[in-house]
Formats: C-alpha cells, sequence, structure tokens
C-alpha cells in the first residue's frame, strides 16, 4: 500500500514491542479493522533495537511473558532472565500463534497525525508519505524510543566506531582484542561492560554515577526443568495485577525498623540470595520511603559489593562508603559477575563524575576528560533515553485546537490516567508518562492497559459515540496526584530518567505513577466502571 492512497482502519497501533502486539491481538480479535505498524523489520521493541552482546531481560520469566495459555503452553525458556536472541525467538513464536503477520507493516515510522474534528478521525501519515484514517490511534512506541547521546565536542571527528547499544549493527562488529570503551553505568552499560571484559584486549567503563546493581541469580533451564509447572501459570498470571510491580512478589508488611538488627540481617540475606528485584521490591514497606530505612538497604547493599572488588580505590567509585543517594530511586539493574569483572588486568574504571574527571569532548583518537585522552577502537555511548516521554512526543502529534503534543508536554508531562492526553481525543498510549511503566513489569502492563483500550473502544461502540477525550480539570487533578504519590517517596531526591533529568532542559518531575500496579489498576478500572468518569463522550 503505497502512494497516496488513504487507508481507512479502526484502529492504527504504532509500536511491535509488548504493548503494541497485545493490542493488536485483542483489538483484532473483538472484531476491529486494526493494523500495526512499526519503525524496525521484525517485531520485538526494545529487544529488536537492542542487540548488543549481553543483551537480557531483567525481569524473571514467567512474569516476562504473555498470559495466553496459547503461547505458553508449548513455550520452553532456556534462562530464567532470557537474553536477546531468546527473546525475539518469543516474538517470533507470538507472532505465528496470534497469527499477527498479516496485520503488520514493518519499516514504517509514523512521523504524524493530524486530528480531524468533523470526522472524529485521525489523519496518520508515514515517513514514507502513507495516509491512515482511523478511528484510534494507539501508541505503543515504549518508554525507550528515542535513544539519548550527548552532545560532546568532536563526536564526528572520532575515527573509531561509535557506537549506541539500541542502534547495534544486526551484523556482529568484532570487538576481540579492541581496546572499547564504555560511557554510562546504567542496566545496559553494566550488560555490555560485563560481555565486553571478556572479549576486548583493553575495556575502559567511564562512570558518572554509582549503580546500585543486584546480583541476577541467572538460572539456566533444561527441560523438563522449568521455573514454575504449567499448572501453577494461570494462578501467577492472574497475580501479577496485585503486585506493586506487576510481578509475583510484594513488599513486606513490616518496617525496616520493627525488626531487631539480627533479623534484618536475615531478612535482608534471604531477599539478597533470591536475586530478581527482590532486594528492591520485595524488601521492607518503608525502605523507598524513609531515608533510614533506604540507608540500612544502601549498607547492606555496599558491603555485599564492596567484597567483591579487590581494589578499594575502585570500590571507593563503584560502591562508595558514604551513599552517594537513595537506594532504588534510580532503575535497579540486575548484574552477573558485574563487579568482579574490574578484578581482571584489562578493564578499568574511569570516574567521571564532578568530583573525579568529567569528559570534555571525544577526539579523533577517544576520549579526552579533564586530565587525560585515551585511545579506544570502539565507544560505546550507553547513555540511554529521552525515556517515556521523548518516543511520544518525536511524532507531530496534533489535536483540534492544532497545539502539537510536543508543545502541550513542554513544560511537563499532562496524562490523564497515564493513558491519554486532553486536547488530543481518541489517542491512547501503553507504558508511557504517569503511568507504573518501568516500575511495571512489562507484559503485566501491556494486558492490563491494552484490556482498558479494548472496552473503551467497546463502550464507544456499543453507545455510538465517536469521540472521547480527558477533561483538563481531570488531567490537572491527576498530575497532582502523581506529585503527590511521588512526594511521599525518596524518588524525587533523585536524579535519574524517572524524574527527566537525564535529559538537560527537560522538566524535573515524576514521569511515572508510584502508587503501584494494584491501586493504578483500580483507579482506571473504576473511572472506566463509573461510565468513564474524567471523560467527555460524544
Ligand atoms: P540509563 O539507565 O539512562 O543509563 C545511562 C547511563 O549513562 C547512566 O550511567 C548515566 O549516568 C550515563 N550518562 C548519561 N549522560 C551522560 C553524560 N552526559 N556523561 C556521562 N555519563 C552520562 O540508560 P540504560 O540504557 O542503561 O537503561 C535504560 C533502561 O533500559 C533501564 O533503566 C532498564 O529499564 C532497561 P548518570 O546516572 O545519569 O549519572
Amino acid at each position: 500500500a503505497n502512494g497516496n492512497q488513504v487507508q481507512e482502519l479502526d484502529a492504527l497501533v504504532v509500536g511491535a514491542g509488548f504493548g503494541g502486539v497485545y493490542q493488536l491481538k485483542v483489538i483484532r480479535d473483538a472484531g476491529y479493522k486494526v493494523k500495526l505498524v512499526e519503525h524496525g523489520d521484525d517485531y520485538g521493541g526494545v529487544w529488536y533495537w537492542n542487540r548488543y552482546p549481553g543483551a537480557r531481560v531483567d525481569s524473571s520469566i514467567p512474569h516476562y511473558e504473555f498470559s495466553d495459555p496459547k503461547l505458553w503452553k508449548d513455550w520452553t525458556w532456556k534462562q530464567r532472565f532470557p537474553g536477546g536472541p531468546e527473546l525475539r525467538a518469543y516474538f517470533a513464536h507470538v507472532a505465528d500463534l496470534w497469527d499477527l503477520r498479516k496485520d503488520t507493516q514493518f519499516n514504517t515510522f509514523v512521523s504524524s497525525a493530524t486530528w480531524n474534528d468533523s470526522e472524529a478521525r485521525w489523519t496518520v501519515k508515514t515517513k514514507a508519505a502513507e495516509v491512515y484514517k482511523v478511528k484510534y490511534l494507539l501508541l505503543n512506541t515504549g518508554f525507550a524510543a528515542k535513544r539519548y547521546i550527548p552532545d560532546w565536542k568532536g563526536i564526528d571527528s572520532f575515527k573509531g566506531t561509535f557506537l549506541h547499544p539500541s542502534y547495534w549493527p544486526h551484523e556482529e562488529p568484532d570487538l576481540k582484542g579492541k581496546r572499547v570503551a564504555v560511557i554510562g553505568t546504567g542496566s545496559t552499560g553494566i550488560q555490555i561492560a560485563q560481555e565486553l571484559s571478556k572479549v576486548a584486549s583493553q575495556l575502559t567503563v567511564f562512570q558518572r554515577t554509582p549503580n546500585m546493581s543486584l546480583p541476577m541469580a541467572q538460572v539456566e533451564y533444561d527441560l523438563p526443568k522449568q521455573a514454575l509447572p504449567k499448572s501453577e501459570y494461570p494462578n501467577l498470571f492472574a497475580g501479577r495485577n496485585d503486585s506493586f510491580s506487576g510481578f509475583s512478589f510484594n513488599f513486606l508488611p513490616r518496617s525496616t525498623f520493627e525488626d531487631t538488627p539480627e533479623e534484618r540481617q536475615k531478612t535482608y540475606e534471604g531477599l539478597w540470595s533470591k536475586g530478581d528485584f527482590e532486594f528492591w521490591l520485595a524488601t521492607y514497606y518503608d525502605m523507598l520511603f524513609d531515608p533510614k530505612a533506604n540507608g540500612e538497604a544502601y549498607k547492606f547493599w555496599r558491603d555485599k559489593t564492596r567484597a567483591r572488588i579487590n581494589e578499594s580505590k575502585v570500590a571507593d567509585i563503584l560502591a562508595p562508603i558514604e551513599q552517594p543517594y537513595a537506594f532504588g530511586c534510580k532503575r535497579i539493574s540486575l548484574e552477573d559477575e558485574y563487579f568482579e569483572i574490574y578484578n581482571k588486568p584489562n578493564v578499568s574504571l574511569v570516574d567521571i563524575s564532578n568530583k573525579g574527571t568529567p569528559i570534555q569532548g571525544l577526539t579523533e583518537k577517544g576520549i579526552k576528560t579533564t586530565d587525560k585522552e585515551y585511545e579506544f577502537d570502539f565507544i560505546v555511548c550507553a547513555t540511554g533515553y529521552d525515556a517515556i516521554t521523548g518516543g511520544l512526543r518525536q511524532i507531530d502529534i496534533r489535536g483540534p485546537s492544532g497545539e502539537s503534543l510536543s508543545d502541550y508536554w513542554k513544560a511537563g508531562a499532562k496524562t490523564y490516567l497515564g493513558l491519554t492526553v486532553s486536547g488530543f481525543p481518541n489517542m491512547f498510549f501503553t507504558y508511557g508518562p504517569q503511568a507504573p511503566t518501568a516500575l511495571c513489569n512489562g507484559p503485566t502492563c501491556a494486558e492490563l492497559q491494552g484490556n482498558w483500550i479494548l472496552n473503551m473502544m467497546n463502550h464507544m461502540k456499543e453507545n455510538s459515540l465517536k469521540k472521547i477525550d480527558a477533561q483538563k480539570e481531570s488531567e490537572a487533578q491527576y498530575k497532582e496526584l502523581i506529585w503527590k504519590l511521588a512526594n511521599v517517596s525518596l524518588l524525587p531526591t533523585v536524579d535519574s530518567w524517572y524524574m527527566g533529568t537525564n535529559i538537560p532542559g527537560k522538566p524535573r518531575e515524576p514521569l511515572i505513577y508510584l502508587g503501584g500496579v494494584p491501586t493504578y489498576y483500580k483507579t482506571i478500572n473504576e473511572a472506566a466502571a463509573n461510565g468513564y468518569t474524567g471523560f467527555s463522550l460524544s
């Protein structure tokens, strides 16, 4: 379908990660005419783009998959935390069993969407100048659709290879015996560093902020051994919406100092040995709220971590004696022998925080910090994303007023229920701002938000309604709620992409809903059950 021919649909779904794939499946099953378009040339979303060595999900399976028995019945995983290739194979399995390919178009980047009020339709245009007219615009672009590369001087002058992990070449570059830099120590940077420490002749990691990463506790599965007997899957999936973070665990029902120091140590050890996010999201309920409780968690983490690092000078950078920021308020990563790589002779660490030697720019040969020039063959720029809002703002979306979504959000994100924006009728998104996004297991939120959107469409159809738009007042109240929930926690005290502060000039604000999945689920479902409170329907 090329050229100027306008394609008319009930809904256009944008993005083929967990959110978009689920949305296509349920909406089409309900009888709507729908199509999925995706920028890449296959399914997977972040798993399609992130092909860097060591890319791995840090949510455990079987949480990290869809709940449809048709999918899991005959699917077996090889690892508790699967890597990129296994996740892409899973997406291919989903696409086959859900028969998605015939309604998917790859290599398609949505560039604009304009609301036509008299027709009550979105006119959507792609980079290749295709045109769609749709009743619903369903954005499933995820939280990491727009990569971020700092504006360093001299990037173009570097003669070696400069890579962002989300744009890793499909044909694996050969890093064996090469001098490699990794800038950034978020989840991505540490996964890459772990892997490249095995192949690079010299690996230099540039760290601005310590990553309070936790041991993953990877498990290899061999048939018939799997994480859980399949008979327990339905219960597990049913329980995901009752967990703060969309997994199966929850915070403990007691506070840090209700336990004696000995009991506390025992509790921490227990959580630690389980791996996964348990030391983060299944710990004392006050950990993310009370600085003293948080300090206890930090101390435990610090001592465990320092014990793994040979040189105390290096340990001081990776796991400082003094707590640098509130534990768990930047995205926790999971690692597998990450801290041990610094004991290897071919690996070194550079502190580029303000206390150390910040990067001044790139040169022909490599990286220049305030004290010296480093030479590299490869520079891996693991500096993250214009997270959560970037993927949405890069599309030129204009509602009835003519103002773009990007402009409307200039001073901060505004949504109602983390699902839609006032003044942008019939536009909904999953895994976007002001939802549990990024503190919620991806497939859990894909399903609960995707189902909500489907139910909304059914309600519109049954009542012969054309247009649904959030009211300004409910949007403003919802934003107050977002701040209220954030302010009782320690999250706003820390710079992170949760707070938008990783991008220069981006407003500092909580980009996620911090009330947890169960409360969020209740909130959005109550609004629907009461006849879509906070919306104007016509
Ligand atoms: P993150 O988590 O945003 O990490 C980016 C890293 O890059 C982080 O260590 C940053 O340090 C560092 N960074 C960013 N900008 C700079 C500049 N200008 N100079 C030096 N260092 C910089 O992105 P990831 O890709 O690792 O992970 C994204 C999410 O994917 C992750 O959270 C999981 O949900 C999966 P900082 O901490 O800001 O000081």
